[in-house]
C-alpha cells in the first residue's frame, strides 16, 4: 500500500478548506447564496418514481454548471433521520439545473437528503439539506455501537479512535471469508469513500481520505484510511462505500467518542466544564 506515497497533499479533498470552526456542513438548504428547492421524491413506500431537486444560486437562478468532485458533478446521500437507509447516488442534471435520477422508498419515515457539489464559480464545496418525509409506520431503529459490519459476504471493521475536536485517523479494514480483500478499486478518488454523519443533527462531517491516492486500474486493501474530526463528543454514524469487482458495497458504523462516557449528548458534555458553548 505505500508502493506508491502521496506526492504531496491529496488534491480531491480539498473542499472545505482549513476554517477553524467549520467542520462539519449539511445542517441548512443554503449555503453562501446558493438554495437548495424543494426535493421532489415519492410521498410513500413502494411507489416507483424519481427524486429530483434544484440548486439555485446568489441571483435566484436554477445552477446549470456544476463543477467535478471526486469525480462526480453531484453526490446526494439519502438517510433517515435515525441514521438507517443510507445511500449514496449520483443523479443526472438536465438542461434546466434539475437533477433528477430513479427513487424508491423502502421504508416510511423522514429522511435528510445532502446534495454534494461545486457550482460554477462558487469556489468551494457545498453540502446543501432538506427533509423529505416518507408516509408509513415509522418505528425508528435505535443504532448501538458498532465498529464491524457484514455486507455482501464481506467483513468490514474500522479500527480508530474518534476523539472530539481534535482530528482522528481511522482504518477501515475488508475481509472476505477471513482472508484481506486486496482488490479493492478506486472509487471517487480513493479506494473507498467515507462519510461521517453527526447523531443528533446529522451534520455532515469533512472526511479526509489519507495514503496512496489511487491510480487507474490498480487495487488497493485490506486497509483503507481516512482522517476525520469529530466537531463535538457523542455518537457518530459512519458510512464506507467501497467498490470490488466493479460493484460498489456500503459497510456502516455507529461510534462513539473517546473520553466521553457513553452516549451522553454533546449538552450532557458542556456540563463537564469545558465552557464552549
Ligand atoms: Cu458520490
Amino acid at each position: 500500500m505505500d508502493q506508491h506515497t502521496d506526492s504531496g497533499q491529496d488534491p480531491v479533498e480539498t473542499t472545505s478548506g482549513n476554517h477553524a470552526g467549520h467542520l462539519v456542513q449539511g445542517v441548512s438548504m443554503e449555503q453562501n447564496g446558493y438554495l437548495l428547492q424543494e426535493v421532489a421524491a415519492p410521498g410513500t413506500i413502494g411507489e416507483a418514481g424519481e427524486l429530483s431537486l434544484t440548486i439555485t444560486g446568489p441571483d435566484g437562478a436554477p445552477v446549470t454548471e456544476f463543477d467535478t468532485s471526486h469525480e462526480k458533478d453531484a453526490h446526494l446521500i439519502v438517510v433517515r433521520t435515525d441514521g438507517t437507509g443510507y445511500r449514496h447516488v449520483h443523479p443526472v442534471l438536465d438542461e434546466a439545473g434539475r437533477w433528477s435520477l430513479p427513487w424508491q422508498w423502502e421504508a416510511a419515515g423522514t429522511y435528510r437528503v445532502y446534495a454534494d457539489v461545486v457550482p460554477a464559480g462558487a469556489g468551494k464545496n457545498l453540502t446543501l439539506t432538506r427533509t423529505v418525509d416518507v408516509a408509513g409506520a415509522f418505528t425508528p431503529s435505535t443504532p448501538e455501537v458498532t465498529v464491524t459490519d457484514e455486507v455482501d459476504g464481506f467483513q468490514v471493521s474500522v479500527e480508530g479512535d474518534l476523539s472530539a475536536g481534535s482530528a482522528s485517523d481511522l482504518t477501515i479494514s475488508v475481509t472476505r471469508d477471513g482472508q484481506p480483500v486486496t482488490t479493492l478499486e478506486p472509487y471517487l478518488g480513493a479506494y473507498g469513500h467515507l462519510v461521517a454523519l453527526r447523531a443528533g443533527d446529522l451534520a455532515y462531517l469533512h472526511v479526509h481520505p489519507e495514503g496512496a491516492e489511487p491510480v487507474a486500474g490498480e487495487v488497493s486493501g485490506p486497509d483503507v484510511e481516512f482522517a476525520t474530526t469529530a466537531p463535538t463528543p457523542g455518537r457518530y454514524y459512519l458510512y464506507f462505500d467501497f467498490q470490488v469487482d466493479g460493484q460498489v458495497h456500503t459497510a456502516q458504523f455507529t461510534l462513539d467518542t473517546t473520553g466521553a462516557a457513553d452516549t451522553r449528548t454533546s449538552a450532557d458534555a458542556t456540563s463537564e466544564g469545558h465552557g464552549e458553548h
